[in-house]
C-alpha cells in the first residue's frame, strides 16, 4: 500500500523561505510517492479569499499542489483558523478536495477523525465567539466583498492581535479540551483523531467509554517540514529541509 501522508501548520508566508523550501521539497518528492495527502488546515499563514491566487506567492504554492494530484495522488485539504477563506477557485487551481471541518478518512484500515483542531479549544471562549462569527456565510461574503487591499490590511491586524492575544493567554486554554475530543471521537464513533493547530506535536492515548483511542496531533512548520507517514510498517515522523 502506498502510504498516507498528513501535514498542518505549515503557516507558509513569503517571509518564511525556508518553510516555502521545505514544501516544493515535499511536493516534488515525498508527496508523489503517497496514495493520498493531508493537509490538515493553516498551509497558509493567511488567505485572504481565491483572489490571492493571482499573488506570485501563492500562486507557486498552487502549483506544487497542482503538481501532487496530476501525479495521481488524492490530495485533501482542510481549512485552518489562518486559511478558513479557501474556497472553490482554490480547489479547482490545486485539485484538491476541501475537507469538512470534521471528516472521517480511512487511514490504513483505521478510520480516522481528521479535523483542524480549532473547534475543540473550547476552554478559550473569546476565540470560539470570534470563531462563530467568522464561520457565519452571511460574515464571510461581507468580507470577501471588501477591496483586496483592505482585506490584506485586516488580515495583517488580526495575526498581530492573535499573536499578542496569545502570548497573555494561559497555556492551559490554548490547548484542546478533553471533553470535546471525547465528544468528537464519541459522535463520529472513531478511535483515532488527528489534528493540528495547538502546535505541541504528540500521541496522546485516551480511554472513551472504556475503549482505547488515540489523539495524535501533528507538527506545526517552524522553517523545518513535518509530516507524519501512515503506511505498511505504522506511523513515522518525517523531517523535511528547506
Ligand atoms: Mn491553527
Amino acid at each position: 500500500m502506498k502510504p498516507v501522508l498528513l501535514l498542518s501548520d505549515l503557516h507558509l508566508a513569503d517571509e518564511r523561505a525556508n518553510s516555502a523550501g521545505a514544501f516544493h521539497a515535499f511536493a516534488a518528492g515525498p508527496a508523489r510517492a503517497a496514495g493520498a495527502v493531508y493537509i490538515l488546515g493553516d498551509l497558509f499563514d493567511s488567505w485572504i479569499g481565491d483572489d490571492q491566487l493571482r499573488e506570485p506567492f501563492a500562486a507557486n504554492i498552487v502549483q506544487a499542489l497542482r503538481g501532487i494530484a496530476d501525479a495521481g495522488v488524492v490530495l485533501s485539504i482542510a481549512r485552518g483558523n489562518r486559511d478558513f477563506l479557501l474556497g472553490e477557485e482554490f480547489a479547482r487551481a490545486t485539485g484538491a478536495t476541501l475537507l469538512a471541518e470534521q471528516a472521517v478518512a480511512d487511514l490504513g484500515g483505521v478510520a480516522t477523525l481528521l479535523t483542524h483542531g480549532d473547534e475543540l479549544c473550547t476552554d478559550d471562549h473569546a476565540y470560539q465567539r470570534y470563531r462563530e462569527w467568522m464561520r457565519d456565510p452571511v460574515h464571510r461574503r461581507r468580507l470577501l466583498r471588501l477591496p483586496y487591499r483592505l482585506r490584506r490590511r485586516i488580515a495583517a491586524w488580526m495575526r498581530t492581535r492573535s499573536r499578542s492575544e496569545t502570548a497573555r493567554k494561559p497555556e492551559s486554554i490554548l490547548d484542546v479540551n478533553a471533553a470535546a475530543v471525547e465528544e468528537a471521537l464519541r459522535r463520529h464513533r472513531v478511535t483515532r483523531i488527528i489534528h493540528g493547530h495547538t502546535h505541541r506535536p504528540a500521541r496522546h492515548e485516551l480511554v472513551v467509554d472504556g475503549v482505547r483511542c488515540e489523539r495524535i496531533v501533528l507538527a506545526d512548520w517552524n522553517g523545518r517540514g513535518h509530516y507524519l507517514e501512515i503506511g505498511d510498517e505504522g506511523l513515522r515522523n518525517v523531517d523535511i529541509d528547506g
